[in-house]
Formats: structure tokens, C-alpha cells, sequence
């Protein structure tokens, strides 16, 4: 059978099967179009001959007709680079099958068959990290979303529920540990030299959780018993001499496990729990059934080679994975569309956790502050899309900070509107419900009214709507009463051109600024495009406090003076909202010193009083420095340019780093003192050493913009008496902003410190890549040719060009040569990687948004890309809509 076919016209005409073949624009996939698969696969049986550069698969599936579907007389098996080598059914050879764009089409006679499908893949060549990969001589799956298809031909999608089964064998030598989904049941040598292992897993699954690793690995083991008394086997798998740094990522499994169980009544469901950790991934980690696939990132860390962030992070992520047990894997989802289904509702279960575990209204901070960053950009740019998207391309575009973090945002919404409690009711119907069944966000909203008892007709329009609802908020006097007057606009999106007002659940209170009181916290929800709310004895001075806690995703114009601002700063009894305070000081400041209404004068006074509230921030004794430090981070240059409607980065850039410069000049005293203060607590993992670690290098942040001789002395000091890297990072972070032999020679020390130990190197790249030095174009462009560099290890790719890329004063250089180089790493990574190369086009999908004359170079860049021949899926759709 001709499987490679070849093109040709259907004339037949020779010039034109000559000329080059049109490009095809990928298929639209839509929601709306979803149908049940005709076929189920109750059991799939799988055997992997393991080799680096060649694994034998065949896999027998077992099919009958899905009586829930239209019946089909053929079934379509997805396969992407795949080729089969036999095809048998029941038994025997057949040759009744077709390809189609590299699926393949069985016919089936009758209701029931048995389906045997020979395949060989190369392992080593799969650069893209999807599907079955080489990664250091180890062997590894990424199935999520559609890799399972670069393994085997199968209905690759998350409706068809199957049990597996996996017997795999390879050389010993090579691959002393083998592994797959759910429990050992036998294993075995052979004379030759190689061994054999069959796995199990009892819980039917959809193949994106389908996972395999056989490598040299070692494992950190430890138990945990259950609530209901089972013992589980947890097992942490990494490079020999790694080990030592999986502690952190084995408690914080053992944390979630049991946080899981007192907080949504949720208990793990197999003897075994494996995590295993490798360096080749395009992501944080996958869920899938009990062999969970990490980054290393995420995994790996003692206070030596990670910072106190990166500590968070494993927590985080070990968390998430953990959680998705429950919210991914016994309640997937029906199809991509319903990503938010899984994905928001882990992230919020993974932020509820982290909150427990430490400082909960920091964590709130940290959260928002990803979510501006972040989603926040994506939701008014061309790239937005509601947290339950209606169409796509290619689904690993969707993997996006609106579905992840957003989604979590709109569940957080239900929770605040109806309290922890009924909340928990609400997800424990979800999780009855729909146990073992593959469900739509629609059953989750439907599981919340009938479990919480909320009604969400209203809010079912976070789902269908998106954009970042804009809100107006003033507060009128009125006699002993205040008025509320709220009102939202959601703002047109690509293909959403007018909007419904939401349901916007806002946490509100009203201070009296003479008592420094307010009269209880309520629950404002604005349904409609206005509202007012009347709130009574308020006091002779009322001041609002809003949206506390962020209790909605939208942004917030409110009418306070600058005094209100910085009274709440120092008084509001939400910490969020203090920090809000903060922030808005702040940020309003910039966008006028940006827009060029101030007088130098006036200039001078605002920048003042900003540091005198600092320098309160400073002195307050009631702050831990946990949240003092969060208070003294000020908001980014990409947030504030996406507040405002067109941004110019070059004066955003130059005003954030005026007024850093007047604080720091202005409590340079403060600062230096502070840093000595906290240089005195030794390091520990305690809430009291982190803060300090915290607000040492905001110390430094602002001595080294205030004077900076001094800051960089210090800064030089603190790399130097560092015993752990979140000091190191923070002193060289200053360091590698300033010029001077101080910089070479930390760069220097830190690189052959750290040389071998590919995490530590990869921050050593992104310190270059993120500085603030002038010069970093040109360093950026040197660092991809050191040795270290790599196109092939996306945490490497990330550290050097992501980090450029959010680094605004260097990327958007004038010059427009900061979009060159992005758009030439696009072009590059493009065949190598394209689910990573299509995360960079971002950036410049910015270009709307921007003066004019960055505008057209970001413009251009795109333009070029997408006149690249042979782009990739994934490329291809965001550069279009990038531009479209
Ligand atoms: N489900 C994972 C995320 C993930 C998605 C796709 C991947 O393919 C490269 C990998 C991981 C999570 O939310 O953790
Ligand atoms: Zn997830």
C-alpha cells in the first residue's frame, strides 16, 4: 500500500506538479462541532522493544461500537509522522485500510474486534519532546495533548477511555529502570542481557495520560498512609547525584496528599506514586496516571542552587500534578475545549494549598501578580480567547495563562460568592458526579449550582466572554450614607465584538479615615453595565477599599485621591488591598510622568511622596518581611505599559527607573539599614529567613538605582557571603545591571561555581538575558553561541530568550533590533521545536499596543515570519492572528 503518497494535480499536469505546492492553512477545529467517537476501546495492550534510536511498538486494541454514537464502518486511528508496518485484525493481516493526513482508517465489518497495529519509532530524532523522546540516554513520554499519536495509531482524544496495559523491554544496561502507569506486576531478565517489566493500570484513562520511562535512574523513596489507612509507595526517580536535592519536592508531595484529603475529601488511588525527573521538557511537569513527568525545575532543589522562588515553584507544581489526580485524571475532560475544566480548577486547588502552606495574602499577591503579568496582556491583545476557547488550530497553543490562571480566577469567583464550605459541597457533587467519566466545564457549573447552591446563569458568560472587564468605581457622600456607583465594560476581543456585563463579585469596604475603621466587609456583585450601592454610617470621611483580596479578575479606575491611596496603604486591614494601595500610588504616578502632563515640580513632589510611603512600608512594625518585601516590588514595565492604551517603552523604562532611583536616593539610609538587619538572620526555610532573604535584595534593588557605588559594593558583599543562591541571584542580579569588573568577575565566579549544573547555568544565562545593563543585545547575541547554548533543551532556550523578551527596555530597543532577534530565534527553534518557537511570538503580538515606530518593526518581524516556508501549526496560528 502506498502510504507516502505522492502529490500530484488532478489533471495530471506536469508544469503545475512542478510548481511548489500551496501551503495549506491548517484546519479550524470548533467546539461546536464535537461528536462522540464511534468506537470505544475498553482495553489497550501495549509492548515497547525499547531503543534510543529505535522503539518497536505494537499495540492491540480492543473496539466495539459506542452505542452512544453514530455508528461508523471504519475506524480512525490519529497518527502523526507515524508509518505501519502491519495492521491486523482479529487476528489476521489486513490490508482494508487507507491513510489521511497521516491518520490511519481501518474498516471494521462487525460491532467487536481486536486491532493489531505494528509501529517503529526513533526516539533520538524527536526533537519536538512530544510522543516517546531521548532525553540523556533515557527514554521518556510526553502525551498531552495529542503526543500519544507520534506513538501508535489511536483515537487520540479525551473521550476514549481505556484500560492499559504495558509490557516494555529493553538492554538492562541501558535502561536499568523501567516504568509505566499504575502498578508492577512482573518483571524479568533474559540471558541476552536484556529485561522485561509489565505494568498495569486499573483506572481507565484517555491516552494524553498514557506514560513510559526507562533510564539510569535513582530513586528518593518514601510512604504515606492514606486517611482511609493505605500505604503508598512514593518514589522520586532522578540522575544518580541528584538525589539529594528531591527532599523538598517528596514533602511537598506528602503535604499535598494529605492537604488534598482534609480539604476536598480527595484520596490517592493507587499503591504507587512515581515522579520522574528529566531536563528535556516543554513544560513544568504532566499529571499523567500515577508516573508523573516533571522538568527537573521542578523537581530539584536545596538552598545552595535554588532560590526561595524556586522552592515555591516545586511546592506549586508538585501540588498541581497531585491535585490533577482527581481534577484531570478520575474527571477528565471531554475535549480540548473543556482544558479550563482540569486546568483551572488545579491551578486554584494548587494556589489554595500553596496559601496554607505559607503566607496566604503573599501568595494572593504573587498570584495576582502572574495574572497582570501574564493574562492580563493575552486578554486584550490579539491572542485572547475565553477561558473555554471556541476554536483552535493546534491545541498547544491553548495552554495559556487565560485558561490556566484565568480559569482558576473565575472558579475562585464561585468560592467567594458562596464561601469555603458550600464550595466544598459543590466539588464534592462535581467529583461524585462524574467519577471515571470525561466532563465539560457546563457539568462543573451545573455541580456548583446544585452542590453550592449558586445560580450561575449570569456567570456562565465567564466561560463564553473574553477580555478583562473594566470597572469604574466612585464613592459619593450622601448624608450618613456613602454611594457606591460601580460600572464594567468588557472590551471587544478578536471575533467577540460586543459583550454582556458579567456577574463581578466585588469584596468591599468602606473606612472612615478619621477612626481608621471600616464597618465590616461586604459583597458587592455589579450585574449589570451600572450599579449603585448605598452603604450606611459611614463616618464623616469615607475611603473605599475594593476589590480586596482581587476577589474579581478585571481592572479597577477608581476615583481616590492620592491621600486616600496612601492611607490605605498604611491602614487597610486586607493586606491585598494595601498592596493595591501601593501599587495604584505608584502606577498612576507613571502613566502621568509617562504621558508628559507633569510639571517638574509636581514630578518631584509625587516621586516624594511615593518614598515617604515606602519609607513607612519601611518602618512598620506590624509588617512581616515576607509581605513588607512584596510591598516594595515595584509594578513592572510590561504591566504598566498594559495599563496603558498605547505604550511607549522608552519612557516607561526611563520614568520606573527615575523614580526607583529617587527612593532609593531618598532612604538610602533606611535601605542600608534594613539589609544589615536581615543580613543577621541566618538561613533557614522559615517565614522570618525568607522575608529577610526578600527584602535584602529589594535593599540592593534600590541602593544600587539610589547611589549606586555604594549598592554595588554591597551588592558585591552579599555574592560573596552568600551560603545560599537566593542571596547569590539577588546580588548578582544587581551586579550584572551595573558595569565594571565587579560584574565580570560575579559572572565569572558564579559560571565556574555552577558549571555542570544545567538549572544553575540556565539562570546564569537569563541574569544576562533580563539586565538591566545597556548591553544586552549584544550579550544575547554572544550567549547563543557559548558552548552552553542550545536550541534543543527548552529550559535553556527560555532562560537566554525568554528572558530577553520580557526585559522591555532591551527588547524593545528603538533600533528594532531586540524583534530581530526574537523572530530569528523563531525562525530557527521553528523546525527543532515548534510547540516552544510558537510561545515567542507573543511578544511581538504586543505590536498594536506600541508607539508607532516600534510598532511597524515588531509589525514587520511578524510579517517576515509568517513568510517563512514550511512554518509549523503551531507557529503559523499565532503569527496569524497576530496579525489578523
Ligand atoms: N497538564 C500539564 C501541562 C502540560 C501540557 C502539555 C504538555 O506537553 C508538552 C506538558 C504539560 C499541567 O497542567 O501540568
Ligand atoms: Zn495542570
Amino acid at each position: 500500500m502506498d502510504i507516502a503518497r505522492t502529490p500530484s494535480t488532478p489533471d495530471g499536469n506536469q508544469h503545475l506538479a512542478d510548481a511548489a505546492p500551496e501551503p495549506q492553512e491548517p484546519a479550524i477545529i470548533r467546539r461546536e462541532d464535537y461528536t462522540p467517537f464511534a468506537w470505544n476501546l475498553p482495553e489497550v495492550h501495549l509492548h515497547f522493544e525499547l531503543g534510543l534510536e529505535e522503539t518497536h511498538v505494537t499495540a492491540k486494541l480492543s473496539v466495539e461500537r459506542n452505542p452512544q454514537a453514530e455508528a461508523s464502518p471504519t475506524i480512525r486511528l490519529n497518527g502523526d509522522e507515524l508509518e505501519p508496518q502491519s495492521v491486523a485484525v482479529d487476528g489476521e493481516q489486513v490490508d482494508s485500510w487507507t491513510m489521511d493526513d497521516g491518520d490511519l482508517l481501518v474498516s471494521l465489518p462487525g460491532d467487536a474486534h481486536e486491532i493489531v497495529i505494528e509501529t517503529t519509532i526513533n526516539p533520538a530524532a524527536n526533537t519536538k519532546l512530544m510522543g516517546l523522546f531521548a532525553s540523556n540516554g533515557m527514554l521518556c513520554t510526553q502525551c498531552e495533548a495529542e503526543g500519544f499519536r507520534r506513538i501508535t495509531f489511536f483515537p487520540d482524544r479525551p473521550d476514549v477511555l481505556s484500560v492499559y496495559s504495558v509490557r516494555m523491554s529493553g538492554t538492562k544496561a541501558a535502561f536499568p529502570v523501567l516504568l509505566a502507569n499504575g502498578n508492577l506486576e512482573e518483571s524479568g531478565e533474559e540471558a541476552d542481557g536484556t529485561h522485561w517489566a509489565e505494568w498495569h493500570d486499573p483506572w481507565p484513562k484517555p491516552s494524553y495520560l498514557f506514560a513510559l520511562v526507562a533510564g539510569d535512574l535513582v530513586s528518593n523513596t518514601d510512604t504515606f498512609i492514606t486517611a482511609s489507612g493505605r500505604e503508598v509507595t512514593c518514589n522520586i526517580y532522578v540522575r544518580e547525584g541528584d538525589e539529594g536535592r528531591t527532599g523538598h519536592a517528596m514533602e511537598s508531595l506528602k503535604k499535598s496528599m494529605r492537604w488534598d484529603e482534609e480539604t476536598f475529601g480527595r484520596e490517592y488511588d493507587l499503591d504507587l506514586y512515581n515522579i520522574v525527573a528529566v531536563s528535556d521538557f516543554n513544560m513544568g511537569a504532566m499529571e499523567n496516571k500515577g508516573l508523573n513527568v516533571f522538568n527537573t525545575k521542578y523537581v530539584l532543589a536545596d538552598e545552595e542552587t535554588a532560590t526561595d522562588g524556586d522552592f515555591d515553584g516545586v511546592e506549586g507544581v508538585i501540588a498541581h500534578e497531585y491535585f490533577h489526580n482527581w481534577s484531570g485524571n478520575r474527571v477528565t475532560c471531554r475535549d480540548w475545549f473543556q482544558l479550563s475544566l482540569k486546568e483551572g480548577f488545579t491551578v486554584l486547588r494548587d494556589q489554595l494549598f500553596s496559601q496554607d502552606m505559607g503566607s496566604a495574602p503573599v501568595k494572593r499577591i504573587e498570584d495576582v501578580r502572574v495574572l497582570r503579568g501574564a493574562q492580563f496582556p493575552e486578554d486584550s491583545g490579539p491572542l485572547a480567547h475565553p477561558i473555554r476557547p471556541d476554536s483552535y488550530r493546534e491545541i498547544s497553543n491553548f495552554y495559556t495563562a487565560t485558561v490556566y490562571n484565568k480559569g482558576a480566577e473565575v472558579i475562585r469567583m464561585m468560592r467567594t460568592m458562596c464561601g469555603p464550605e458550600r464550595f466544598r459541597q459543590g466539588t464534592g457533587l462535581y467529583f461524585e458526579r462524574h467519577d471515571g467519566e470525561a466532563a465539560t466545564c457546563e457539568d462543573f457549573v451545573k455541580a456548583m449550582e446544585d452542590g453550592a447552591g449558586l445560580d450561575l446563569t449570569q456567570f456562565r458568560l465567564w466561560y463564553s466572554q473574553a477580555g478583562t472587564p473594566k470597572i469604574t468605581a466612585r464613592l459619593e457622600k450622601d448624608g450618613e450614607d456613602a454611594v457606591l456607583h460601580l460600572s464594567q465594560e468588557v472590551p471587544p476581543t478578536p471575533g467577540q465584538e460586543s459583550k454582556s456585563p458579567m456577574p463581578i463579585p466585588l469584596r468591599t469596604a468602606i473606612f472612615d479615615r478619621e477612626t481608621g475603621k471600616h464597618g465590616g466587609e461586604q459583597l458587592v456583585t455589579l450585574t449589570e453595565a451600572q450599579g449603585s450601592f448605598r452603604f450606611g454610617n459611614v463616618g464623616a470621611s469615607p475611603v473605599l477599599s475594593i476589590n480586596r483580596g482581587f476577589s474579581a479578575p478585571v481592572t479597577m479606575s477608581r476615583d481616590v485621591s492620592d491621600e486616600d491611596l496612601v492611607f490605605l496603604a498604611a491602614h487597610d486591614d486586607d493586606p491585598f488591598a494595601r498592596y493595591e494601595a501601593l501599587q495604584d500610588l505608584v502606577v498612576g504616578h507613571l502613566q502621568h510622568a509617562v504621558s508628559g502632563e507633569l510639571s517638574d515640580d509636581d514630578r518631584d513632589s509625587a516621586r516624594e511622596a511615593i518614598a515617604s510611603a515606602i519609607g513607612s512600608v519601611l518602618a512598620d512594625d506590624s509588617l512581616d518581611d515576607l509581605m513588607r518585601g512584596e510591598l516594595l516590588v515595584l509594578p513592572t514595565e510590561g504591566y504598566l505599559a498594559e495599563t496603558m492604551a498605547i505604550a511607549d517603552p522608552g519612557r516607561i523604562h526611563e520614568e520606573r527607573a527615575a523614580l526607583r532611583s529617587a527612593i532609593g536616593a531618598q532612604l538610602e539610609d533606611q535601605f542600608a539599614a534594613m539589609h544589615e538587619r536581615a543580613s543577621a538572620v541566618p538561613y533557614s526555610l522559615s517565614a522570618e529567613a525568607r522575608g529577610a532573604r526578600k527584602v535584602k535584595t529589594q535593599a540592593l534593588i534600590y541602593m544600587a538605582a539610589g547611589n549606586p557605588d555604594r549598592g554595588k559594593a554591597m551588592a558585591w558583599e552579599q555574592y560573596q557571603a552568600a551560603d545560599n543562591m537566593t542571596d547569590r541571584q539577588g546580588a548578582l542580579m544587581v551586579l550584572a545591571g551595573a558595569d565594571g569588573i565587579k560584574r565580570t568577575n560575579a559572572l565569572l565566579d558564579f559560571y565556574n561555581r555552577f558549571k555542570g549544573n544545567a538549572l544553575v547555568i540556565d539562570k546564569w544565562f537569563s541574569l544576562q538575558s533580563m539586565s538591566t545593563h545597556p548591553g544586552v543585545i549584544e550579550h544575547v547575541k554572544a550567549l547563543a553561541d557559548h558552548p552552553e547554548f542550545t536550541l534543543k533543551n527548552p529550559n535553556r532556550v527560555r532562560s537566554l530568550y525568554m528572558g530577553f523578551a520580557v526585559n522591555q527596555n532591551a527588547f524593545h530597543d528603538p533600533s528594532g533590533e531586540g524583534y530581530r532577534v526574537i523572530a530569528d530565534l523563531i525562525l530557527a527553534l521553528d523546525p527543532i521545536n515548534p510547540q516552544t518557537a510558537a510561545r515567542f511570538v507573543t511578544p511581538l503580538g504586543r505590536w498594536r499596543r506600541i508607539e508607532p515606530d516600534r510598532s511597524a518593526l515588531m509589525k514587520a518581524q511578524l510579517e517576515r515570519i509568517a513568510k517563512a516556508p514550511g512554518l509549523s501549526r503551531d507557529t503559523h496560528e499565532q503569527v496569524s492572528r497576530s496579525l489578523g
